[in-house]
């Protein structure tokens, strides 16, 4: 198999497992084995405890443009009263299982936006837990423009992420964003230059690898919890995580290190 037939690219660095989408003639956009190498990298990469953090990024001038709309199994029928087909379906077996994997991953997900991320592309990456993005790449809800709704997440990530108003505009008129425009509204964490893209996701990636991950893990199913508590329960449900963290060898290595006043080696997983 040669690199240019390999779906998703994967390399390690250290504990960094980096996965790259790679159908760049046609911007990343998704197939069914695109999908179907997407998961079983990210399965692998969950199920190997030498792996502490995973990138995500694209091949080429795109991050990922969404769904491939030239594939047979979804692509619409143009003849006039052709029986349409199921997107739902394929929403059901494809997108919904990819965006819940990536919101319980074990260990951290950073997207790196290298290029274009538009309809579930752009909705794929916001189901990560850091977005790090070149200055020249840009972020479309494309749903709009072909008579959909934003998928993969986006009607429950957007307006978390940048509020209704910002949320509805970005749906509604699906307009590019620049890079730089979705770090101003909370959308993204963070925008950088082209020059030091790839070398400053890498370095973002080997700092959180260097961190307690489990923690981390742990931080992002708290947030989903949180969201539909009450103060309340949410103290409580605070309570109940610290109580196992607690327990667990890496929090026992950080507050040793503080003391030895060295830096910690966390192996939690
Ligand atoms: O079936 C369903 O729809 C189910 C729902 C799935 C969820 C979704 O993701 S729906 C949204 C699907 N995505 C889109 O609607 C985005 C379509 N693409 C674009 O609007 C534009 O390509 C971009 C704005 C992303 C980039 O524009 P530009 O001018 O930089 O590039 P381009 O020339 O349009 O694209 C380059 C090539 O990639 C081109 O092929 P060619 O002409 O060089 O052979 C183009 O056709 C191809 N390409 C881009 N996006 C897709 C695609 N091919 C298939 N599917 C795509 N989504």
């Amino acid at each position: 198999m040669t690199q240019d037939s390999v779906l998703v690219l994967q390399r390690r660095d250290g504990a960094v497992s980096t996965l790259t989408l790679n159908r760049p003639q046609a911007l990343n956009s998704f197939t069914g084995e695109m999908h179907d190498a997407l998961m079983s990298a990210l399965k692998a990469a969950a199920a190997d405890a030498e792996v502490r953090c995973v990138v995500l990024t694209g091949a080429g001038r795109g991050f990922c443009a969404g769904q491939d709309l030239s594939d047979p199994a979804i692509a619409p029928n143009l003849t006039p009263g052709a029986a349409p087909k199921d997107i739902g379906a394929l929403i059901e077996a494809r997108y919904k299982p990819l965006a819940l994997m990536l919101q319980d991953f074990p260990v951290p997900v950073i997207a790196a936006v290298n290029g274009v991320a538009a309809g579930a592309g752009a909705n794929i990456a916001l189901n990560c837990d850091l977005v790090i993005a070149a200055r020249s790449a840009s972020f479309i809800q494309a749903f709009s423009k072909i008579g959909l709704i934003p998928d993969a997440g986006g009607t429950w990530l957007l307006p978390r992420l940048v509020g209704r108003a910002q949320a509805m505009a970005l749906a509604l008129l699906g307009d590019k964003l620049p890079a730089e425009e979705a770090q101003r509204i909370g959308l993204i964490y963070r925008c950088v230059d082209d020059a030091i893209f790839g070398a400053e996701a890498q370095a973002l990636a080997q700092r959180l690898a260097a961190l307690p991950v489990r923690a981390l893990a742990e931080t992002r199913r708290a947030f989903a919890q949180a969201d539909h508590l009450t103060l309340s329960a949410a103290l409580s449900m605070e309570a109940d995580v610290q109580r196992r963290m607690g327990n667990s060898s890496d929090y026992l290595e950080g507050v040793s290190a503080f003391f030895a006043k060295r830096a910690p080696v966390f192996k939690d997983r």
